[in-house]
């Protein structure tokens, strides 16, 4: 039976997580373990709050007794766990193929820490292979995304079986495959810049630590 590299990622992220934090919960098949780790400590008398990037993360957590607090209960975090679709060596990263980046970024930038837990295949030299999901609003998403194009890339809006997929926020993700990115703060930056352009998937200067799980049982920190 192969090893799951995710769980040991997640868990082992979770050792930094100490009694009386403010956490963020990541959205994904890799921040699961995570959160299904923080319920079992829960149970065993670990006391923290915590709010969640997504609606499947916020069930999974009152499923498993973590306490959760509203947005306007508390002013920050102290630490997120959360996975990645791509991370680099300085920490930057493409996330959002969940479709939560919107929230994931909100949330890990309102964090004190944020550290990545992810399996090896996604620790990558370059950002870019992995399409970029970009959130636009569903008004002239045509333009929006004749924008994006214009910066390089092919983008696609995802779709969800015969309907376009909406975020949990109503928007739409435009999921663009620039192959290789040279610059991650120069394309952040050109994306921002787009009107009708909600958020995008590069986080860069968020992360503060990425927990790679490896097949061989060993675990990469960056
Ligand atoms: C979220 O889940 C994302 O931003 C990213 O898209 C995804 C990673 O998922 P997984 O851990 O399932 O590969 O964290």
């Amino acid at each position: 039976m192969s090893l799951n590299v995710k769980q040991l990622a997640a868990e082992k992220a979770v050792e930094y997580v100490k009694d009386g934090m403010k956490v963020g919960l990541g959205t994904g098949s890799t921040a699961y373990w995570a959160i299904r780790k923080l319920g079992q400590r829960v149970q065993e008398g670990l006391n923290i709050t915590a709010v969640a990037t997504s609606r499947a993360s916020e069930d999974q957590a009152r499923e498993l007794g973590i306490p959760l607090v509203s947005f306007g209960d508390i002013d920050s975090l102290d630490l997120t766990i959360d996975g990645a679709d791509e991370l680099d060596s300085e920490l930057q990263l493409i996330k959002g193929g969940g479709g939560a980046l919107l929230r994931e970024k909100i949330v890990a930038s309102n964090s004190g820490r944020m550290i990545v837990v992810a399996d090896e295949s996604k620790a990558v030299a370059v950002l870019g292979k992995f399409p970029l999901p970009v959130e636009v609003v569903p008004f002239a998403w045509e333009w929006t995304v004749a924008e994006i194009a214009k910066l390089g890339c092919k983008p696609e809006l995802r779709r969800s079986g015969e309907e376009l997929y909406k975020s949990d926020n109503g928007n739409y993700i435009a999921d663009c495959r620039f192959e290789a990115i040279e610059s991650a703060p120069e394309l952040a930056n050109a994306l921002q810049n787009i009107p009708g352009v909600v958020e995008h998937g590069l986080f860069i200067g968020i992360a503060d630590l990425a927990i790679v799980g490896k097949q061989d049982g060993s675990i990469e920190v960056i």
